[in-house]
């Protein structure tokens, strides 16, 4: 009840009886004592100051720029202390609202120290520029314990040594939004792993080209990022944005001989490069990066014969965009145009120009027992020919992943030891989204139950081996939204599968259905044009315009047919990998008639590619990573805390926290405590052991017990009380009369 004034004057045991409704964040103490404090200014942004006087629910505050405003007490949250300004781990501060989060990453930010920690979680905020210091000498110091501060070597090497000591496998996850830095963070851990795991036998350089690989053949520009890890990207682009790099490498950096081979032209002649006006990205030479992937290629030995197969595959997948369709009569069926785009497709996979027109321009349809071939609309030869294309890159891409597995994993030992790096793609909002956006976000949907789970496991397991009572540690789990996606045969991925089997539907039908089935839903409303979805880092309006479309797998028959009669090898082999896949005893062109019906939509093999990798995932011990992007100019130096808020809470770092601070957020070995606060003990009794002497500390104080539990090696306190115990310590030190008298022992 007194004011700073008189709190000097007071002995410890009348100064400082610790109630919990105290050192609640939002009420009472830190008003009461007039301590700093965040003040939620209009616009909703947050200044520090200091609280000069309060009347009723108001306070005046004296702010850092020297001006004084007046507010309500409700739009106040306690600020930390001074000597937890810039803390390495986040847990460390004594109060943990939002605003003192984003001050201490802005405060480490602006030093450069580009990593903290939020308890178990890494947080890696985007310098654009290179800062933390990498490389061999750092890896040595990491490797040999010489640096322990917050990097991404320190998580690798965590994660190394649990590998080699509990014959575990590990998974590194890279979480976070477009253009935050996953990848480039989980090159800078597979620096570090390939360092310290190749053994010296020339495997570390083939691991790290790998990288050069992947990004030319699975990498694009975006508005978000210049070289942003995508997909589906072959045959639609957006105003400004290319499609993946290999295409312009190739069509800037190939020799002439083999542009020759391939009939190669210019990037700006392809309809599927130049539909979206942006064909090159400053500062980036496409030609000199195809010379770059050329070596890293040889360096993964993938043989010059394969590496010709894939450039004609690439090749084929750009001539085939320039195929185009002329109308022929009022129901708007089609002929193919005979051009040098058909004549150039079709010899680059291996068929007839006359078996390429016929698989783009007509379907079988079986009516009764009799099969008819029916001619395409103009829509269904175009989504035909787009289909093939995605199809095809989308082989080449996964024959290339093996193929580099299987180079790398060349006379080596198949180990019971591994760590995975997970670069997934983040939680995304847009003004408009789509189904791009669903899929994005439902699969972070799963992954964030799976960081909370982990997280709240820990806590638990932690507060057992240090043996202190069981605390109830709460979180709140999204399996009700999980549920929503999920369930079958109402939930969104059913009903969305269900939609898209009917013929007429249209992007209202769905809406339309999913409003009679799911209205009820708490996680689910019909929104303008579509519906929202409340996700954990917030809700989302999707727009269901093109959801049908982009779920629809539209490869048929006839295409399947004509890449198994190619004679150029990708193409077979593409299509025997896809009849293999199929589990159908029947004979291969009874096969390829099932595949075609039983193909699953985008969303279902979404969905079962996820539950794979989460199955991997629980099998694993995790390190989590959070890459955060500071702005969205893709500059240095600017720190825009509503975009790192909104990441913040997106990545589940704030949640993260709160599992972590519930119970008791505050630890500390009984060493450290004893160490800061033996001050606050009178001298006669400053002698004993760090755990007797943490309780007398305690006692002395009058600290209710329900405030603190004290472990075997560790002391955990309840949010706040350090803040407090800390403002006395300070007093002492700075030789404040009053407190100084109670500390000699005179007490009333
Ligand atoms: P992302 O993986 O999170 O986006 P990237 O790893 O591609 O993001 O990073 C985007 C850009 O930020 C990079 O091209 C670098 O210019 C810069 N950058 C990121 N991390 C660092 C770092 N540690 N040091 C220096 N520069 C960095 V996406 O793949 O779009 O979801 O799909």
């Amino acid at each position: 009840e007194k004011d700073n004034a008189e709190l000097s004057t007071l002995p410890p045991g009348s100064l400082v009886r610790f109630r919990e409704s105290e050192w609640d964040d939002n009420v009472g103490y830190f008003i009461k004592k007039k301590l700093r404090v965040w003040c939620r200014m209009h616009d909703g942004h947050w200044e520090s100051g200091q609280i000069k006087s309060t009347a009723g629910e108001k306070a005046l505050v004296l702010l850092s720029d020297g001006s004084v405003v007046t507010v309500p007490t409700q739009e106040l949250l306690p600020a930390n202390p001074d000597i937890l300004e810039g803390v390495d781990d986040l847990l460390q501060l004594s109060y943990l609202n939002e605003p003192s989060v984003l001050h201490n990453l802005q405060c480490r930010y602006s030093k450069d120290k580009i990593y903290s920690k939020a308890g178990p979680v890494l947080l890696a905020v985007n310098p654009f520029k290179d800062v933390e210091p990498c490389g061999n000498d750092y890896i040595t110091a990491f490797r040999q314990k010489l640096l322990d501060n917050p990097h991404v070597y320190a998580v690798a090497e965590t994660a190394y040594n649990e590998m080699m000591t509990a014959k575990k496998f590990l998974v590194m996850i890279c979480s976070g939004e477009s253009g935050s830095g996953k990848s480039e963070t989980a090159k800078i851990a597979l620096q570090y792993l390939a360092a310290i795991g190749g053994g010296g036998g020339g495997i570390e350089s083939e691991i790290l080209q790998t990288s050069c690989i992947l990004e030319a053949f699975g990498n694009a520009k975006t508005a978000k990022n210049d070289n942003s890890s995508r997909f589906s990207r072959v045959v639609q682009l957006a105003q400004g944005e290319r499609s993946f790099h290999i295409f312009y490498q190739l069509c800037s950096g190939a020799p002439s001989d083999l542009r020759g081979r391939l009939r190669l032209k210019k990037a700006s002649d392809y309809n599927y490069l130049n539909q979206s006006v942006c064909l090159e990205i400053q500062n980036i030479d496409d030609a000199q990066k195809f010379h770059m992937l050329m070596g890293a290629l040889n360096t993964v030995n993938i043989c010059k014969e394969d590496q010709e197969h894939a450039f004609e595959t690439l090749a084929a997948v750009l001539w085939l965009g320039n195929i185009s369709f002329l109308v022929t009569d009022k129901q708007n069926h089609i002929e193919v145009v005979a051009d040098e785009a058909v004549i150039n497709a079709a010899s680059l996979i291996g068929c007839s120009e006359q078996d390429l027109i016929l698989a783009l321009s007509t379907r079988k349809i079986q009516a009764g027992k009799d099969e008819v071939t029916r001619r395409l609309t103009l829509q269904q030869a175009i989504d035909s020919r787009d289909a093939l294309a995605k199809f095809i890159y989308a082989s080449l891409f996964d024959w290339l992943v093996e193929k580099i597995n299987v180079s790398l994993s060349m006379g080596k030992h198949n180990t019971w030891r591994s760590i995975s790096l997970l670069d997934i793609c983040g939680f995304e909002s847009f003004k408009k989204n789509s189904f791009e956006q669903f899929c994005r976000n439902y699969a972070n949907e799963r992954l964030q139950q799976h960081v909370n789970r982990h997280l709240f496991k820990l806590k638990q397991e932690e507060y057992e081996l240090e043996g202190i009572e069981r605390t109830k540690v709460d979180f709140e789990d999204n399996q009700s939204c999980l549920d929503l996606f999920e369930k079958k045969p109402t939930g969104l991925i059913s009903l969305l599968d269900e939609v898209s089997n009917l013929p007429k539907a249209t992007g209202l039908t769905f809406a339309t259905k999913l409003k009679q089935q799911l209205n009820a839903h708490h996680c689910f409303k019909v929104d303008r044009g579509g519906f929202s979805i409340r996700h954990y880092g917030g809700e989302v309006l999707y727009d269901t315009g093109e959801f049908l479309e982009k779920n629809r797998d539209s490869l048929h028959s006839e295409t399947i047919q004509l890449l198994s009669s190619c004679t150029g090898e990708l193409p077979q082999y593409f299509a025997s990998t896809l009849l293999k896949q199929s589990q159908s005893p029947q004979s291969a062109s009874g096969q390829l008639a099932m595949l075609s019906c039983q193909r699953e939509s985008v969303a279902t093999k979404f969905k079962v590619q996820l539950f794979k990798l989460m199955q991997h995932l629980e099998s694993t011990a995790p390190h989590f990573i959070c890459c955060i992007k500071p702005n969205s100019k893709q500059i240095s130096g600017v720190f825009e805390k509503d975009l790192v808020l909104q990441q913040l809470r997106c990545c589940g770092v704030i949640e993260g926290v709160r599992i972590s601070r519930s119970g008791y957020p505050i630890r500390m070995t009984h060493q450290e405590f004893t160490r800061k606060y033996r001050c606050l003990l009178p001298e006669n009794m400053a002698c004993q052991d760090p755990l007797s002497m943490s309780m007398a500390i305690l006692q002395q104080f009058d600290v209710l017990p329900e405030m603190y539990q004290v472990g075997y090696t560790k002391i955990y306190f309840r949010a706040g009380l350090i803040g407090a115990l800390e403002d006395v310590r300070k007093q002492i030190l700075q030789g404040t009369p009053g407190v100084q008298k109670c500390f000699r022992g005179d007490r009333v």
